[in-house]
């Protein structure tokens, strides 16, 4: 089963439906024999990054560290899926820059505010508008949204199956599979 390491950045919004993705894509990947792992908030922030909140520098410093793992994941030849808001442009740029030209693949999921916000599937942007929670993004915290994704994917558009097969098409078409 040969196939080239890459870095699938999924970047988006609370609840727009990165890690779902992302883990189906993982199953998909599995079932295809290829070796891949997911990064994301349910592994990291509780492990690696338990020292973090989410200012921006906590944010900075968060992806700073996964870009760092999944740099050497990549040296070891895995498919790296990266599950994290990253909020900021010049973040994700920085973890672009790290790793090996042509390895990251920056993954849209474009899900809107409005509809994140009216499935609020952890009750937080409730909580953000009430001024429970603060620093809450895209209530009272920038989104800067890629400018040139390799894909884009609306959650709202399309089901988990389309978004998979969207995304198998471009591992194909990368040579990654
Ligand atoms: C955004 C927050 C915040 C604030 C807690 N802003 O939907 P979730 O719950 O499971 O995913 C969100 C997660 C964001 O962590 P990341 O590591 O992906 O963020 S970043 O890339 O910006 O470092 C959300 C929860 O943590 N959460 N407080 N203030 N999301």
């Amino acid at each position: 089963n040969g196939h080239q390491a890459r870095v699938l950045w999924f970047t988006g919004l609370s609840g727009a439906g990165k890690s779902t993705i992302a883990n189906a894509l993982e199953q998909e990947l599995v079932r295809r024999g290829i070796h891949s792992y997911l990064l994301d908030g349910d592994n990291v922030r509780h492990g690696l990054c338990a020292d973090l909140g989410f200012s921006e520098a906590d944010r900075t410093e968060n992806l700073r560290r996964v870009g760092a793992v999944a740099g050497l994941m990549l040296d070891a030849g895995l498919v790296v899926l990266s599950a994290f808001i990253s909020p900021y442009r010049a973040q994700r740029d920085k973890i672009r820059q790290s790793l090996p030209e042509g390895k990251f693949l920056e993954i849209y999921v474009a899900t809107s505010l409005d509809v994140c916000e009216q499935r609020d599937v952890k009750g937080l942007y409730k909580k953000a508008r009430q001024g429970e929670i603060s620093h809450f993004t895209g209530i009272s915290d920038p989104y800067e949204p890629p400018q040139q994704p390799d894909l884009v994917l609306d959650t709202a558009a399309l089901s988990i199956e389309q978004s998979v097969a969207a995304l198998i098409t471009l591992l194909q078409q990368q040579g990654v599979i």
